[in-house]
């Protein structure tokens, strides 16, 4: 490797001693006989010492060099108490191993504002800032929490197609494309496969998953290409069993995030609070009653955006659920209560934000067929789907957690977009 050490393996031991570190020329202060020059890797920043007339050569490569250029540079390492980690390096070799242009397209360490369009353009090196870096290294913790929660509780991680014939959430929503002259589209959530592979025995399985939503809203809570946390679980007794993992699963990734993410946190000034379990649990009905003091609202319909705030504002828990939902507000896979009436579903919500959503799914084809009839989807696109429910489906239900949008929860982030890489909404397609 190009380095000897990042900058915060550095440490007593090093001192004395020559390292070679990497990274990005963060900031250079040339004083005419000494510059100091900031080092900047994926742990940290260090101090690079320059004096003149000690090695003109390498003070004149150094001093010479644009912010952002990448370098490794090799000397003895010293300490030094007024530097802000207790030490420097002394350059004794130099390869610039990257020129960065100038001017550059945005600061990194500057603390002036920079427009998001401006940010996302240029997210290479909006993705050099520790705050920016800070909500993926704690989003990797959430994922591989998660991961791990489900892990133990006997869940395999799947993985499904992206490119489908049927829509599972709806027809209009879509991305259609060409595949090989037939008419596609991008999976809008991996709902039809999780419950075929509920007809495999495999039982438990989760994804993390990707959704493709044709949705032409333009909102702060809405990404056109997202990620879930996708689980699918069989032989439950009821919805019950499914909002019991999806509590735990939120409980414990909120638990590694406080453990392992203090430092990005901080960065973020988010004091992250860890629910007690089990999280409440509200009936459509209640939440109604609830929005119903503040306007006027039409039993049946799911909750929008400004309902949901209004019910957020009214529970004392951040989490909570939602339980047994009308069932024309929920998907054609959800199992009707025992008249009919009301789905076996539920939304899990954050302050007022729908987080994740599940249910109890139908597991009998023929109710399934006639909820799709009474639908007015077509059929004949669910027949593979269909099929897999004829021989010897179980009982199962599952849910779909936005991974974005817990994260901007969580994280009390007001965008979305903070909380995935390179995001895709109306407007943007590139970078
Ligand atoms: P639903 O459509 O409610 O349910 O989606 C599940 C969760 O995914 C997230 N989400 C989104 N996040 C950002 N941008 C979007 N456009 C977007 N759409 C959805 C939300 C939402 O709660 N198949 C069911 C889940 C299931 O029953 O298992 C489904 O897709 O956090």
């Amino acid at each position: 490797m190009l380095r000897t050490h990042y900058v915060a393996d550095v440490g007593e031991k090093e001192q004395g001693t020559e390292v070679t570190l990497a990274g990005w020329i963060e900031d250079i202060r040339n004083l005419g006989g000494i510059a100091f020059l900031l080092l900047r890797d994926k742990t940290g920043r260090g101090q690079l010492t320059c004096i003149k007339k000690e090695a003109p050569d390498i003070f004149e490569s150094l001093t010479g060099l644009t912010r952002e250029s990448v370098v490794a540079v090799t000397g003895p390492c010293q300490k030094n108490e007024r530097v802000r980690n207790g030490w420097e390096v002394l350059p004794r070799r130099v390869t610039v191993l990257s020129t960065a242009d100038a001017p550059l397209p945005m600061g990194v360490a500057d603390k002036v504002n920079v427009d998001f369009d401006t940010r996302l353009d240029n997210r290479f090196m909006d993705l050099r800032r520790d705050e920016v870096q800070a909500v993926f290294r704690i989003r990797d913790t959430f994922i591989a929490a998660a991961a791990s929660f489900l892990a133990g509780q006997g869940f395999l991680q799947v993985h499904t197609p992206k490119i489908t014939r049927a829509s599972p959430e709806g027809g209009t929503e879509v991305f259609r494309i060409d595949y090989f002259g037939r008419d596609a589209y991008l999976v809008q959530s991996p709902q039809l496969y999780k419950q075929m592979l509920m007809a495999t025995g495999l039982d438990r399985v989760y994804e993390v998953a990707w959704y493709f939503r044709a949705e032409s809203h333009d909102t702060t809570r809405h990404l056109n290409e997202s990620t879930a946390l996708d689980v699918e679980m069989a032989f439950i007794d009821s919805e019950e069993d499914v909002m019991a993992v999806a509590e735990g699963v939120v409980h414990a990734s909120l638990e590694a995030m406080a453990a392992e993410r203090a430092e990005e946190l901080a960065l973020l000034n988010v004091e992250l609070e860890v629910p007690r379990l089990p999280f409440p649990r509200i009936t459509y009905d209640r939440a109604v009653e609830m929005v119903a003091e503040e306007k006027d609202f039409t039993w049946g319909q799911d909750l929008g955006t400004e309902e949901e705030k209004m019910v957020g504002r009214k529970m004392e828990a951040p989490f909570y659920f939602i339980t047994k939902y009308p069932l024309e507000a929920k998907p054609f896979y959800a199992m009707p209560d025992d008249d009919g009436r009301m789905a076996r579903g539920f939304d899990l919500a954050c302050r007022g934000t729908e987080i994740a959503s599940g249910a109890q799914r139908i597991h009998d084809p023929a109710l399934l067929e006639k909820r799709l009839r009474q639908l007015d989807m077509n059929v004949d696109n669910f027949a593979d789907y269909l099929r897999s429910f004829r021989y010897g489906m179980p009982p199962h239900g599952g849910f779909g957690s936005g991974i974005e949008r817990f994260l901007m929860e969580a994280l009390h982030l007001g965008n979305i977009r903070e909380c995935i890489l390179f995001p895709r909404d109306q407007k943007r397609i590139s970078p």
